[in-house]
């Protein structure tokens, strides 16, 4: 078992796709441990995207992930983090399949609507950035219907 930390973006926020979201990681059997809005400071948001900052766009990703309200989650089960980048799908929209949250609703990769962790180490170290104040252990009556 393994959580994941999910982050529906500025653009995501403001094309009112939340609910959108949080439906898919919901129906497909992924347990919500953590779930708040905040509008991120520069500092969480270096912090967070650490090792893209020598990179060209870094100063542009740290401006618009700072430019508004970010909806942090935290999702729960068997392999949640390669479950969640594959109902994420890649990087840029316009390659993303159909089905997928960047395949349906994204176009440019700068507005990719959703980060999700890429791997046990960073699933841990976002999970205790983001939600310093720890994330809900709890039983879910359905996950017996979810896992054989
Ligand atoms: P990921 O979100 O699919 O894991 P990463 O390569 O880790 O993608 O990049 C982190 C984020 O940085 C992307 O989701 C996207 O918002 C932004 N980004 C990545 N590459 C570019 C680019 O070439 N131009 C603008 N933004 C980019
Ligand atoms: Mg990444």
């Amino acid at each position: 078992m393994q959580t994941t930390y999910i982050m529906v973006k500025p653009d995501g926020v403001q094309r009112g796709l939340v609910g959108e979201i949080i439906q898919r990681f919901e129906r497909k059997g992924l347990k919500l441990v953590g779930l708040k809005q905040i509008i991120p400071g520069e500092k969480i948001a270096r912090e967070h995207y650490a090792v893209h900052s020598e990179r060209p766009f870094f100063p542009g990703l740290i401006k618009f992930i700072t430019s508004g309200p970010v909806v942090c989650m935290a999702w729960h089960g068997k392999d949640a983090i390669s479950v969640a980048r594959n109902l994420i799908g890649p990087t840029n929209g316009r390659e993303a399949l159909p089905g997928t949250i960047r395949g349906d609703f994204g176009m440019d990769i700068g507005y990719n609507m959703i980060h999700g962790s890429d791997a046990q180490e960073t699933a841990e170290f976002e999970l205790g950035l983001w939600f310093p104040e720890g994330i809900n252990d709890w039983k879910q009556d359905s996950q017996s219907w979810v896992y054989e």
